[in-house]
């Protein structure tokens, strides 16, 4: 299979803890490559817009009011089988439910509060991507 590339948020409740290397690391050790990076504080309307597929859904203005409570750090990640892998190295959306030694078991506080995200197939993934970065500030 050919490289792949998907779209990584650190959300919030992890750069607020200082986890934004460890997380890394978790990402790296996974078989990713990040081949862009960068820190950023997303506006409400750009939240709102990211997550607009979850608009009517009954936890969507507190996950938006999430978003844009501290920085983030978005990232463009590339490997073999980039999107399934990162799910992979994520865990569910759930900390409850996710595997041991995923990044959401290890990190998350909660469904909402959960540390990251990550594209869900390749046509999200392309969309997210686009949504953060221009062509130029992506160096494999
Ligand atoms: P994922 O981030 O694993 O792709 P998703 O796309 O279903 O999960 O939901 C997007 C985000 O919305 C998720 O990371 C956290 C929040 N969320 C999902 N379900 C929730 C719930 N039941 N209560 C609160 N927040 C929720
Ligand atoms: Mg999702």
């Amino acid at each position: 299979m050919a490289l792949e590339r998907t779209f990584s948020i650190i959300k919030p409740d992890a750069t607020k803890r200082n986890l934004t290397g460890k997380i890394t690391a978790m990402l790296e050790d996974g078989g990713l490559r990040v081949v862009a990076s960068k820190r950023i504080q997303l506006t409400l309307a750009q939240a709102q817009q990211f997550y607009g597929v979850h608009k009517e859904r009954p936890f969507f203005d507190e996950l938006c009011e999430f978003m844009i409570s501290e920085p983030i750090v978005v990232q463009v990640l590339e490997g073999e089988n980039a999107i399934a892998r990162n799910r992979e190295v994520m865990g569910a959306t759930n900390p409850a439910e996710a595997a041991d030694g995923t990044i959401r078991k290890t990190f998350a506080l909660s469904i909402g509060e959960n540390s990251v995200h990550g594209s869900d197939g390749p046509d999200t993934a392309k969309e997210e991507i686009a949504f953060f970065f221009s062509g130029l500030e992506l160096v494999g």
